[in-house]
């Protein structure tokens, strides 16, 4: 257990398959915090896009980190919380505009690949709408485009590096993996995200990391 952490008991109430809930989880694992992690406290069960979550988040979204009974919620705002209180900000970096980039994709990530990849692709097969539960080809493949639009923007940004900022594992690594390793573990992932590419190696590399093998399991509903 992190040191600083000794008496304080970390709990992130969400379900374990959302990509956002993934991203607290791969930040805890990677400072070394002992956290739980479900939709059920004391009994209660927060089930997600539910009105029970409401006193926790009025904006009902998942994950909510409660930090000894103090209640956090906005994935970004937990794992900078979590890096700045357990971790002395290593995942930020101490460069204030290395910082600056880290935010920025960060917020990109939250904002843009969330929508694209999981929101509008990913999550047509994980919960088809059409007739009969069936997938909404149309749907489909009107995503596709923005899909392979910001493969190309995260190929670029990663180039020759390592990670996608500067050259060490930030936050904006932790906050990108869950959205990308279910798209590269996901349909016409092979069209989508090339054999031999820079963004699949890059998630090889990401998957490869030992903190990374409690988070990224198969889905369990
Ligand atoms: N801005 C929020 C978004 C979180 C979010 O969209 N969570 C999803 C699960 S991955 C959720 O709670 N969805 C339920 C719903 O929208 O009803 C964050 O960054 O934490």
């Amino acid at each position: 257990m992190n040191q600083l952490q000794m008496n304080h008991s970390l709990h992130i109430v969400g379900v374990q398959f959302s990509a956002f809930t993934r991203v607290v989880q791969f930040c805890c694992e990677e400072i070394g915090l002992n956290y739980t992690l479900g939709p059920v406290v004391n009994g209660q069960e927060y089930r997600m896009g539910s009105q029970a979550i409401k006193p926790l988040n009025p904006f009902m979204k998942m994950p909510v980190l409660l930090d000894d009974g103090r209640v956090l919620y906005e994935t970004q705002s937990i794992c900078r919380y979590l890096d700045n209180t357990y971790n002395q900000a290593r995942l930020q970096t101490p460069d204030p505009w290395q910082k600056a980039q880290v935010d920025q994709w960060c917020a990109a990530i939250t904002a843009y690949v969330d929508k694209v990849i999981v929101r509008d692709y990913l999550l047509e097969f994980l919960f088809p709408k059409g007739e009969n539960n069936s997938v909404r080809m149309d749907v489909v493949t009107a995503s596709i485009p923005a899909v392979l639009n910001l493969v190309d923007v995260l190929e670029r940004q990663l180039g020759e590096r390592e990670f996608l900022v500067g050259d060490q594992f930030t936050l904006a690594d932790i906050m990108l993996a869950p959205a990308l390793t279910y798209l590269i573990g996901g349909p016409n992932n092979a069209d989508l995200v090339k054999n031999g590419s820079v963004l699949r190696n890059y998630a090889a590399r990401i998957l490869a990391r030992p903190t990374a093998k409690n988070v990224f399991i198969p889905i369990v509903r």
